[in-house]
């Protein structure tokens, strides 16, 4: 499958420039690592995305939790993904109808189509917001821009399984141009049937943690080892990084266990 390929081979072979440009980060930085920077101050993300810039491939970010947004936010975290040669991830999980998501997308005061390389989204709505969000990118005419679809949630009763999940993996396939892949615990391409050879979507795992189980609100963890066995790509870690008691020996145990675990799969 091409979860046994390495990255600079499906870096290759993709026809998604944003997802070239991810494997091929990946494979310069020996990261497979993305950072969930849920940090709550403009000081705090600036100096977590400084600091740990160089060992992870993506910056995610909740940008709506921040106490203290401005434009010196978005500015800090260009000028750093550029720097350090990351790529910015909103965890926006875009919701709606087509028209108030492109609203969403594009205005307000976060304008997130100006700055975040990835955005995400569910398909609760059905295919109409991926068609939205697609219209944007290809309007706005810049090719490093892409969509992620979350098809499975890592919290305790998610209802985001079965046949959402099904859909989720149908509706990345009408939109090749714009899905790059999804959030999920696991590869999920054998869920529906496969219709194209050198289909190739990129898998995010969140609920990454190694040295915890869970936390009091339903989140639940496995560890690099077992996302990566379980056909993940990229592995997704917030607090057992930015939470340790030393983030950047967290983040290189990290990007360690998780290209450890990619060099082993690949061979
Ligand atoms: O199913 C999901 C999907 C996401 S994107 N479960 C998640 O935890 N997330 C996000 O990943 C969540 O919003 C948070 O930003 C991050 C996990 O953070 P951690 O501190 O638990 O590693």
């Amino acid at each position: 499958s091409k979860s046994n390929l390495p990255f600079a081979k499906r870096a290759e072979r993709h026809k998604h420039p944003l997802v070239k440009r991810l494997f091929s980060l990946a494979e310069k930085k020996q990261s497979n690592v993305v950072l969930s920077a849920d940090l709550t101050t403009t000081k705090d993300l600036l100096n977590f995305a400084d600091k740990l810039g160089p060992h992870i491939v993506v910056l995610k970010t909740h940008i709506d939790i921040l106490d203290d947004f401005s434009q010196e936010t978005i500015e800090g975290l260009t000028r750093l993904s550029k720097q350090h040669d990351f790529l910015i991830f909103e965890d926006r999980k875009f919701v709606d109808i087509g028209n108030t998501v492109q609203k969403q997308y594009k205005g307000g005061v976060l304008k997130i189509h100006d700055w975040a390389h990835i955005v995400n989204c569910t398909v609760l709505p059905g295919p109409g917001i991926v068609q939205a969000l697609e219209q944007t990118i290809q309007s706005a005419g810049v090719a490093d821009r892409g969509v992620l679809i979350l098809a499975e949630m890592t919290s305790k009763g998610s209802l985001a399984t079965g046949s959402y999940t099904k859909a989720s993996i149908e509706i990345a396939r009408q939109y090749p141009k714009t899905i790059m892949g999804w959030v999920a615990t696991k590869e999920l391409s054998q869920l529906a049937e496969s219709e194209v050879d050198e289909e190739d979507f990129v898998v995010f795992t969140t609920g990454v943690n190694i040295s915890s189980k869970g936390d009091a609100l339903g989140q639940q963890y496995q560890t690099p080892e077992s996302a990566m066995a379980g056909g993940s790509d990229f592995l997704i870690a917030g607090r057992g990084i930015y939470a340790a008691s030393d983030p950047v020996a967290a983040v290189k145990e990290y990007q360690k266990a998780g290209w450890d675990a990619y060099k082993a799969r690949v061979g």
